[in-house]
């Protein structure tokens, strides 16, 4: 067991001001067993798959899946508990939408309405933090924002953070010949809120959604603030129209991006997905918890809900970050403008 000073020894490793990149932290008056938690370096996480969301479940439906995989997280002594990318609605961007109040029938404008108060009154009463991926509405003046979100919530409750998914796949146009479509960049912004990191749980935590894990910079900005650990919810159908001979590897590609994440950056990452087929798209699922090593530590089984758990220990996220990598050591980053260089 280890103190607060290895998570302060941690902090050295990030930048001058983690306000860079918009770190937040818990506030100090966190109830008693959030404050326990940072004695720890070892915690239970899951990664809480779901089956498909098809058109036309309630919310009512949804939700009562959710509280069921908190609850089955939480029997598992899990803390942390991570949903996939739109845990609440179909992957809408698979199909044109071209009215807007259909549309906006998908969208969360005022996060958590009431529909979700079973999910936070399971989450408080089992003292369990969770994530949760939705698409959300901001009004701005006359019109509105849209952003494909993923939100952080405390063991009490509480929202700790947001996070607006920054790389968005896909057309906004639909493409000829395609059996079905991502219509991401025509239904959503990229995100405004950079790729921030928080203190939860005693662990400094980052989130990114589905296609922000096949980018390094991705990681990178996050383990230049000492993340412990990504969450990460996704969305991946078996077919890539556009580039059908990855069919096949896409499970591959999958776990690939994340264990080079987590590796290159001595982090934990716990990524939940959606599975199975959902409006007639064949999503891949493959749930699971990768270890700083690269090495997967847990991953789903099913195409269904189901829960994936393991102990992690943070520790050993803080020696890679301490010994191999050794950003300020080792980084050279005099030779890395190309990277933030504007794409020509
Ligand atoms: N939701 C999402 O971002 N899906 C994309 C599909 C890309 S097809 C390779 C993903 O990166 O998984």
């Amino acid at each position: 067991m280890v103190t607060n000073s290895a998570l302060v020894g941690c902090s050295a490793h990030a930048p001058a001001s983690l306000s860079d990149y918009g770190a937040a932290s818990v506030a100090a008056s966190e109830p008693c067993h959030e404050q326990m938690s940072q004695t720890h370096t070892r915690l239970v996480v899951a990664a809480a798959q779901m089956g498909p969301n098809q058109p036309g479940v309630t919310r009512a439906e949804v939700v009562a899946r959710l509280v069921a995989l908190l609850g089955r997280s939480a029997d598992r002594g899990a803390r942390l508990v991570v949903f996939p990318e739109f845990a609440l609605t179909p992957f809408f961007p698979h199909w044109l939408i071209t009215d807007d109040d259909e549309l906006d029938a998908y969208f969360e404008r005022d996060f958590p309405d009431p529909s979700l108060d079973p999910l936070f009154a399971a989450a408080r009463e089992r003292g369990v933090a969770f994530t949760l991926g939705y698409a959300e509405l901001v009004r701005d003046g006359e019109s509105y924002r849209r952003y494909n979100t993923a939100v952080l919530v405390s063991p009490s409750g509480r929202i700790v953070g947001r996070y607006r998914k920054i790389h968005l796949p896909g057309y906004t146009e639909p493409q000829p010949g395609h059996p079905f479509d991502n219509l991401e960049k025509r239904y959503f912004e990229v995100g405004d809120l950079g790729l921030p990191t928080w203190e939860l749980l005693g662990a400094r935590v980052g989130m990114c959604i589905c296609n922000d894990r096949r980018w390094p910079e991705t990681y990178r900005i996050l383990g230049l603030q000492g993340v412990e650990i990504v969450l990460v919810g996704y969305n991946t159908p078996y077919d890539n129209p556009a580039l059908p001979e990855t069919n096949r590897l896409a499970p591959f590609h999958n776990h690939l991006s994340m264990q080079a994440g987590a590796y290159q950056n001595g982090t934990w990452i716990v990524a939940a997905a959606k599975a199975g087929v959902e409006a007639g798209v064949h999503q891949i699922g493959g749930s699971c918890i990768v270890a700083p090593s690269g090495e997967l530590v847990a991953v789903a089984a099913s195409e269904d809900d189901e829960v994936v758990s393991a102990e992690i220990d943070l520790e050993l996220a803080r020696r890679y970050q301490r010994t191999l990598l050794n950003f300020p050591l080792n980084r050279q980053p005099q030779h890395y403008g190309a990277i933030v260089a504007p794409n020509s």
